[in-house]
């Protein structure tokens, strides 16, 4: 069977990233990475025929993953024999599920980004405060940031609130009572953890373990236990950005292909078929970033296109229904009206 090589486009400060990071070293998946910078321009990416400009990325084989969201559950299924980290009754499934959506399309997350401190070095940068605002859709200012932090702050405590009283009260280590920290812990703790760590996001007075302190001590214990595999697993090798496209170019491994779902009420609606050329692209942030390709697969969990890289290879691009749109492409006539 042909490898199936792993590698993940990412920059260590992404807290979306860290997500795909803590599961591939929960579960000890070999993989590689192709380190990015915080901002575009990404040629890394670009090369390999990619519009999207979300970080992470994945790939696998000649398969390439946007969203953690659609990552995490594609990994989830990959290595068998390596213990696996999702939840089994239907019932931890949900729990999983809902701490998802509601730190994600709940905006926790969302009102946590509203609290990076405003000295950060980072800001200093025009450059920076643009490429926010083509990320974000709308103008990205200090003063904005600032007017908003009171209410990202309520949020963040109710957050914090719901955790504390309610998913960890009883004082269990691990979200579902498990012995290792699973699928649903990363789901519930990735804003949590990137927002307490940050110097200057909280307000010491307001967010504390002695305030919170079983998230406090859950958090803690995740961070222990991510570096513990860390530890054990070694470092992922790094490649740089030719290197990981060639790896990919050069893999002979994709994921079965799947078939476009007829009855889909978008497959009626844009009369879509396999081969049609469609445009896909998030609905929250990076929406200006389109990617245009052959159509593959469609269903109710995910849309799959073929691009060609700049070397002229192809890839196949794979995006979660959920938060993002699909259009038959018009050559672009939508885009060009706007202007
Ligand atoms: N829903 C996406 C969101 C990804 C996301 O927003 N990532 C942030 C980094 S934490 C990003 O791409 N920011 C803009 C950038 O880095 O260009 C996912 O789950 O992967």
């Amino acid at each position: 069977m042909a490898a199936k090589e792993i590698i993940l486009y990412h920059y260590p400060h992404s807290p979306y990233a860290r997500r795909t990071v803590w599961y591939l070293a929960l579960r000890g998946i070999p993989h590689s990475q192709c380190l990015q910078p915080t901002m575009m321009p990404r040629p890394d990416v670009a090369r390999l025929g990619v519009a999207y400009r979300r970080i992470p990325i994945l790939s696998i084989g000649r398969d390439v993953y946007f969203d953690t969201r659609l990552q995490l559950p594609k990994l989830e299924e990959l290595y068998p024999e390596l213990p696996r980290l999702g939840a089994t009754t239907p019932e931890q499934k949900g729990v999983e599920r809902l701490l998802s959506a509601y730190i994600i399309d709940g905006g926790i997350f969302q009102e946590a980004a509203r609290l990076l401190p405003l000295d950060l070095p980072l800001f200093k940068d025009p450059n920076y405060l643009k490429d926010r605002g083509d990320f974000s859709g709308k103008p990205f200012t200090l003063e904005a940031l600032k007017k908003i932090r009171p209410d990202a702050l309520a949020e963040i405590a109710v957050g914090f609130d719901l955790l504390e009283t309610t998913l960890l009260a009883d004082g269990r280590e691990w979200i579902l009572k498990t012995e290792k920290p699973s699928l649903a812990d990363i789901e519930g703790v990735w804003t949590l953890h990137w927002v307490s760590g940050l110097k200057g996001a909280l307000p010491e007075d307001r967010f504390s373990a002695e305030r919170y302190p079983r998230v406090y001590a859950w958090i803690k214990r995740f961070q222990e236990a991510v570096t513990a595999a860390k530890a054990k697993n070694g470092k992922p090798k790094t490649l740089n950005g030719e290197e990981a496209a060639s790896v990919i170019e050069k893999s002979a491994w994709n994921e079965e292909e799947k078939t476009v779902d007829e009855g889909d009420p978008l497959v009626v609606a844009e009369g879509l078929k396999k081969g049609s050329v469609v445009s896909i692209c998030p609905t929250d942030t990076g929406r200006s970033h389109k990617d245009v390709g052959k159509l593959l697969s469609l269903d109710k969990d995910e849309v799959v296109i073929e691009v060609e890289t700049a070397k002229g290879e192809s890839v196949r691009l794979h995006a979660p229904r959920h938060g993002y749109k699909v259009r038959r492409y018009d050559g672009g006539k939508k885009d060009a009206a706007k202007l």
